[in-house]
């Protein structure tokens, strides 16, 4: 069984979890994470999560709960929201959200009602399922309008966004995504909002961390609405928030509660707060500016093996890789780069034609890798390594020599916040 000597009341109480916590603790250690919406929180922010602040009820906000008990609480939620407010430039933050998907729901359940005309950015073309998917409550509550990207370029196609915009009339315009490795032109996204009398929504999830350093230019002063989560680029705990203009502020908190969630979870509103202030340092602003120049490195070296890059490159924390040019589908790729300890998500690109579940192409990050300490240098080299297993999937010796190249980055480069063996 894994030894977990750090859990040892857990251990005592429920072995098998404890044993399970183990083997993740290993599995995060000994594999490249390159799923470009994971990331390695600190381990002050892991304290302050595992804290007992999950024992308490706090329905309700600062100064008008419906619990008794909760001077410190208050005190907590204050502290996270005047640093959210203050690191993004808005003049009122909600932190409450569970996550990212909570808190675009938030917004909606708070700014419009059910059968409303939204727009946003189309899942296969790099949305996310809260931008209007069928599948999802977006979809099916609001009536849901999309652009996409240009089929040349592979970027946002703002005038398809204005035109759709004309047309359909939306009372919010969202924009925001999971799969998209340029910069987002907010301005221009504001422009066309005005022009139709729609709200701006930023769902900035992917980029907040890149935002909050200065390498991603912020949405603050042109989307009146933004949300993200708080556990990618941006390095926090697992979970959400909404920035607002003062003006929506009532409405965007009764949208999170009442409206759709119950109550906040105070241990994961303090390790946000800790994230907020470890992201207005400077080493923060050193991290993700190395972000960006890992990933463009990584883009390089992808290139240059004759890989196509969607878009031709990356001006953010990740990139999307079409692999059919070397016979493999995002599935096979996925799978082969995870047999040597390379994780990375299969990703449909713009105008796949297969179905997502098995997609042209895979979407590899680097705010985790950075986080651990790996530079241009090393990243190159992961870039030869995933141009090995991505040539030859099915080499067993290629399998082998890249499984020992990534073990021994990963020794070399301890994982943040994760327990050594
Ligand atoms: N699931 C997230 C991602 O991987 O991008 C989006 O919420």
């Amino acid at each position: 069984m894994t030894t977990t000597t750090h859990l040892s009341a857990l251990s005592a109480t429920d072995p098998a979890i404890a044993a399970a916590i183990g083997r993740e603790e290993a599995r995060e250690r000994n594999t490249l994470e390159m799923i470009a919406s994971e990331n390695f929180t600190s381990s002050a922010v892991l304290e302050a999560v595992g804290s007992v602040l999950t024992n308490k009820y706090a329905e309700g906000y600062i100064g008008n709960r419906y619990y008794g008990g909760c001077e410190v609480i208050d005190e907590i939620e204050s502290i996270a929201i005047q640093r959210a407010t203050s690191l993004f430039g808005m003049e009122h933050a909600n932190v409450q959200p569970h996550s990212g998907a909570q808190a675009n729901m938030g917004v909606y359940m708070g700014v419009i009602k059910p059968g409303d005309t939204v727009m946003g950015l189309k899942l296969d073309q790099g949305g996310h399922l809260t931008h209007g998917s069928n599948v999802n409550f977006s979809g099916k509550l609001y009536n849901f309008v999309s652009y996409g990207v240009e089929r040349e370029s592979e970027t946002m196609d703002y005038e398809q966004m204005a035109e759709v915009a004309r047309e359909a009339r939306p009372k919010i315009i969202v924009v925001g995504a999971t799969a998209y490795p340029r910069i987002i032109d907010f301005a221009r996204a504001r422009a066309i909002a005005d022009e139709v009398g729609a709200l701006l929504m930023a769902d900035m999830a992917h980029i907040s961390g890149l935002v909050a350093g200065g390498v991603h230019p912020s949405p603050a002063g042109l989307a009146q609405i933004v949300t993200s989560s708080t556990h990618k680029t941006l390095r926090g705990p697992r979970g959400g928030m909404i920035l607002c203009d003062a003006s929506l502020a009532r409405q965007i908190d009764r949208g999170v509660f009442p409206a759709s969630q119950g109550g906040p979870l105070m241990h994961v509103v303090a390790g946000k707060a800790v994230a907020f202030l470890e992201a207005s340092t400077e080493e923060f602003k050193t991290y993700t500016r190395q972000i960006v120049e890992n990933a463009q490195v990584l883009a390089e070296a992808l290139i240059d093996a004759g890989l196509r890059v969607i878009s031709g490159g990356t001006d953010n924390h990740l990139l999307l890789v079409d692999v059919t040019t070397k016979g493999l589908n995002g599935k096979s790729a996925e799978d082969a780069l995870s047999r040597c300890g390379i994780v990375v998500n299969k990703n449909a690109i713009p105008y796949d034609q297969l179905p997502p579940n098995v997609a042209s192409g895979i979407r590899i990050g680097t705010p985790a890798l950075t986080s651990r300490g790996l530079g241009p240098v090393e990243m190159r080299r992961v870039g030869e390594l995933i141009v090995r297993v991505l040539e030859a999937p099915e080499d067993s010796q290629v399998t082998k020599e890249v499984t020992a190249a990534v073990r021994e980055l990963c020794e070399t480069h301890p994982a943040p916040g994760v327990p050594l063996a």
